[in-house]
């Protein structure tokens, strides 16, 4: 068993967010569980230039309402990271792979594992194509 988390923005919510959160699930275990960090709208404009499409409240009504998620916080910031960890006991931190190597500092407090991104969709491929 084992405690899991990842973060991102989940704006269109389409089959990489799904794929990527289900094979973080995976991680967990028999009885482990999934937290989801899901980026206020404004850490997504002040710090990621990212406008999004869904609100923050409604893509948190999104995340929370799958089966293979158990808890979503609210990501307000880069550096909560390492408190996230030790507040939720965390035993594996997972990001798509297109983060590779940008959250190995976190490795001393728990494992680090980045899942190849499903290719060929994004949420601005879906919303240029909208
Ligand atoms: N993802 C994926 N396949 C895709 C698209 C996204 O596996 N085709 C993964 C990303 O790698 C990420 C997660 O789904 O792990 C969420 O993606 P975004 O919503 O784009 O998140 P991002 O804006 O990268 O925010 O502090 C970390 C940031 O909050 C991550």
């Amino acid at each position: 068993m084992a405690s899991v988390i990842t973060y991102g923005t989940f704006d269109v919510f389409h089959v990489g967010h799904l794929r990527l959160l289900e094979r973080a699930k995976a991680l967990c275990g028999g009885d482990g569980l999934l937290t989801v960090a899901v980026s206020s709208d404004r850490f997504n404009w002040e710090e990621k230039r990212k406008k999004c499409v869904i609100s923050d409240l409604q893509r948190m009504e999104i995340v929370r309402a799958l089966r293979c998620v158990d808890r979503v916080i609210v990501e307000d910031s880069w550096a909560q990271k390492r408190e996230d960890i030790k507040r939720y006991d965390i035993d594996i931190f997972v990001m798509g792979d297109d983060w590779e190597g940008k959250f190995d500092d976190l490795s001393d407090l728990c494992k680090v594992v980045y899942l190849p991104r499903t290719p060929g969709v994004s949420s601005t491929e879906i919303k240029q194509r909208i």
